[in-house]
């Protein structure tokens, strides 16, 4: 009772005239509405010159333009504030990742740049079937071990951008912590293809798992996770697979089809403990959004029946009809509904940006699921 009472008594007190205490009411519900962004001007330090593609090398889909545009469209829409992270130290990301791994990824690009290779850092060999799964002394060796891909490559800066990407996602669960109910962490590099022991696919260390962490070590017992990536979130997956305290439900392009092809079927629904709290929903090429909303209604009520104290949201947007490395079919207008329905649910949410490389479109689209689920 005290609690409630001293409040009204202290803002008569300061305040006064009725007519401040209005005001200041005002300021308060406004603020409650403005979902803040978690940014942060190093993820430029990842600006690797070259994927492998196609046979080829190109300049990578996933560079720092796509963050820009995302940045530049959420003080467009006049969404909130964007805020710099506060630093944290590695023990939320070795809550998550191995030792050994998080090491490899901090020395990677000194080690290989010191052999003399002219090129960036990449994967050629891997301990395939029958042969030993385990990291060797030379850097060759050590980024076959440690990669789940070979398309993505460690470049100079990689690291520190990976390490400023995960204090962008650990500061927005903080705020949740701190009673927000939405926040987006505007990660990049992305991070739900990581686990907890390699890096591919454009990630190296794994955002909305070591947020999800996070936020169960904070003192809450269930935690949700949502992926909306075109990809399977392989890195997710696998790092909460024997657990229960952590509901992961992925809607993707069906692995027979799409990249990481070796994750991500409809029949991987946990395992141990965690059997049940694992859901996938593959889809095919040209998947509109009238059925990629039915398999989001579905995944929306198995969350709800969780009764996670917190949902966070691996957020990509490569769903979109015109992403150039993708095949679904949703439409801008689809991202608002999007985020009206992940809204309903009513639980306080971290959206943590993955993917979406249409570059011209990839700011509006991500910002509409923020303002569909602020609506
Ligand atoms: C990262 B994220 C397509 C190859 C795909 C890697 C895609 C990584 C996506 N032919 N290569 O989930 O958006
Ligand atoms: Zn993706």
């Amino acid at each position: 009772m005290l609690a409630v009472h001293r409040p009204v008594g202290l803002a008569s007190a300061v305040a006064g005239p009725a007519v401040l205490n209005l005001r200041y009411c005002a300021r308060l519900r406004e603020s409650d509405n403005a979902m803040r962004t978690i940014f942060s001007e190093q993820h430029r330090l990842r600006d690797a010159k070259t994927e492998l593609y196609g046979g080829e090398l190109v300049k990578p889909f996933e560079r720092p333009s796509r963050a820009d545009m995302v940045v530049e469209a959420v003080r467009n829409a006049k969404l909130g504030p964007v805020e710099a992270p506060e630093p944290f130290s590695m023990d939320p990301v070795l809550r998550i990742h191995d030792a050994d791994f998080v090491a490899f990824l901090e020395t990677a690009w000194k080690e290989w740049s010191q052999t003399g290779y002219a090129g960036e850092a990449m994967a050629s060999v891997w301990p395939a079937r029958r042969m030993q799964c385990r990291a060797p002394r030379f850097i060759e060796g050590k980024l076959g071990y440690y990669a789940l891909a070979a398309e993505t490559s460690i470049s100079e800066g990689t690291w520190e951008a990976a390490v400023a990407s995960k204090d962008v996602a650990l500061t927005g669960a903080k705020a949740l912590v701190s009673g927000e109910s939405g926040m987006f962490s505007l990660c990049r590099p992305p991070g739900h293809h990581a686990a907890r022991d390699m890096f591919g696919g454009y990630c190296f260390l794994n955002n909305a798992a070591i947020a999800a962490q996070y936020l169960l070590d904070s003192g809450s017992e269930r935690v949700a996770i949502l992926d909306v990536d075109f990809h399977h979130g392989n890195g997710t997956q696998d790092i909460f697979y024997e657990r229960d305290d952590v509901l992961f439900c992925s809607l993707h392009g069906d692995p027979e089809d799409a990249f990481p092809h070796f994750l991500g079927y409809a029949d991987e629904t946990g395992l141990g403990a965690g059997m049940g709290f694992n859901r996938n929903y593959p889809m095919p090429p040209a998947t509109p959004f009238s059925q990629w909303r039915e398999a989001l209604t579905d995944a929306l009520n198995h969350i709800r029946e969780f009764e996670p104290r917190y949902l966070v949201v691996s957020l990509g947007v490569d769903t979109f009809e015109h992403d150039p490395i993708s095949f679904f079919k949703l439409t801008t207008p689809d991202y608002l509904t999007t985020g009206e329905l992940i809204g309903g649910l009513g639980i306080p949410t971290l959206f943590v940006m993955e993917g979406g490389y249409d570059i011209g479109e990839v700011g509006l689209n991500a910002v509409n699921v923020l303002k569909g689920f602020e609506a």
